[in-house]
C-alpha cells in the first residue's frame, strides 16, 4: 500500500542504511497496537477497551534517520483453548522467532511475573517497554524499572512510554531499535505505510466497530470477510460480511429497525475515510456460522494460515 500522507521520509545521510523487523509483544491489552499506530503516526491497527482484540500479525514500516524499521504488531500473549486462540498466541510466537528484536510491552501497573513467563518463552533479544505511565506517579514508575534490573541481564534496554501523553519514550525507542538492527538496504519502499492490503485493514476497522459497539462475548465471536472492494475517483464501495456464531448474535449484530449495524457500518467507514482519503459506501451483512472460532479448516479457509 503506497499512502502519500506518510510525513517521515529517510534522512538523506551518508551512513550506510538499517533495516529490520521488530515484533510488539505483550499481555493483551497492554497499548501493542495503540503503540504502532502512533509510531508510525497512522492507524492501520485496531484498537480496543476490550482485551484480546488483535488477532494476527500486522506489518508497519517506519522510517527514522537512516533505519527502516518493520514494526510487526501481535495478539495478546494468552491462554485459551478455542483453535482460534491457539492461533493468535502462535502468531505472537512466531512473529518473536522471525523479527530480528522484539518489544516486550509491559503495562507499569504489572507485576514482573508476565515478564517472568515471557523469558519461558523465548532467550531472543528484546527491550522491554513499560507502557500507559501516565497512570502512575514518577516514583512508581522508577519503582518499577528498578523491580526489573534484577533481569538486566535479560533484556536490552527499558523505556518507559506513554502514548496518551504526546508519544513519551519514542525517540528513545526508535534510537535503541536502530542500534540493534543489520545495515541493509531498504527492504520496502520508504514511502509505503505498511505490507499490508488495504482491504485486510478494512477488516480490523469493521472489527474495531463491532468491538466498539457490541457488548459480551460477540465481538469475540464474530469476524469480518471483506467480499468486494470496487475503486472509482474519489470513491470505494466495500461489501463485508460479519460472520458470527448464533443466530441470536445476528439479531443483536443488526438490532432493532438495523441500529446497531449501522453505528458498526458508520464508525468503520469513517475510519477507512480518514486512511485513505476517499469518500466510502460501505455495505454490512451478517451471516452465521456455528462453533467457527473452534473450526480449524474454516478458520484456514477466511485467513488464519496456521
Ligand atoms: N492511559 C493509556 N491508555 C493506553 C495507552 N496505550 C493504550 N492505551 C489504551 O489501552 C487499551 C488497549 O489498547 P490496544 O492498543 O488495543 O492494546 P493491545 O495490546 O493491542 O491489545 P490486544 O490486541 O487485545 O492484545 C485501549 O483502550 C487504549 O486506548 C497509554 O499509553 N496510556
Ligand atoms: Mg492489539
Amino acid at each position: 500500500m503506497s499512502e502519500s500522507k506518510k510525513s517521515t521520509k529517510a534522512d538523506l545521510t551518508t551512513e550506510p542504511t538499517k533495516a529490520g523487523f521488530v515484533a510488539i509483544v505483550g499481555r493483551p491489552n497492554a497499548g501493542k497496537s495503540t503503540l504502532m499506530n502512533a509510531l508510525l503516526g497512522e492507524k492501520i491497527s485496531m484498537v480496543s477497551q476490550k482485551a484480546n482484540a488483535t488477532r494476527k500479525r500486522i506489518n508497519a514500516i517506519v522510517m527514522h534517520k537512516n533505519n527502516q524499521i518493520i514494526f510487526v504488531d501481535t495478539p495478546g500473549l494468552h491462554e485459551k483453548e478455542k483453535i482460534l486462540n491457539k492461533f493468535m498466541m502462535e502468531e505472537a510466537l512466531k512473529a518473536i522467532g522471525d523479527c530480528d528484536i522484539t518489544l516486550f510491552l509491559a503495562p507499569v501497573t504489572d507485576s514482573t511475573e508476565d515478564y517472568e513467563k515471557f523469558l519461558t518463552l523465548t532467550k531472543r533479544p528484546h527491550i522491554i517497554l513499560l507502557s500507559k505511565i501516565d497512570h502512575v506517579s514518577n516514583e512508581k514508575i522508577l519503582k518499577k524499572i528498578q523491580e526489573y534490573q534484577q533481569y538486566q541481564d535479560k533484556f536490552l534496554a527499558i523505556i518507559p512510554v506513554s502514548v496518551t501523553k504526546g508519544g513519551i519514550g519514542f525517540t528513545q525507542i526508535l534510537d535503541e531499535i536502530a542500534k540493534h538492527i543489520p545495515e541493509s538496504p531498504y527492504l520496502f519502499n520508504p514511502d509505503d505505510l505498511t505490507t499490508e492490503m488495504l482491504r485486510d485493514i478494512y477488516k480490523e476497522f469493521i472489527r474495531e466497530a463491532i468491538f466498539d459497539n457490541i457488548s459480551d462475548e460477540i465481538p469475540y465471536e464474530s469476524d469480518v470477510l471483506i467480499d468486494k472492494v470496487e475503486e472509482f475517483p474519489g470513491l470505494e464501495k466495500i461489501r463485508a460480511t460479519i460472520i458470527v456464531e448464533k443466530q441470536t448474535q445476528k439479531g443483536i449484530i443488526i438490532g432493532q429497525g438495523g441500529a446497531a449495524i449501522k453505528r458498526i457500518g458508520r464508525d468503520a467507514r469513517l475510519q477507512i475515510e480518514n486512511l485513505i482519503g476517499k469518500k466510502v459506501f460501505l455495505d454490512l451483512f451478517v451471516s452465521v456460522k456455528k462453533g467457527w472460532t473452534n473450526d480449524k479448516k474454516f478458520l484456514e479457509d477466511i485467513g488464519y494460515k496456521f
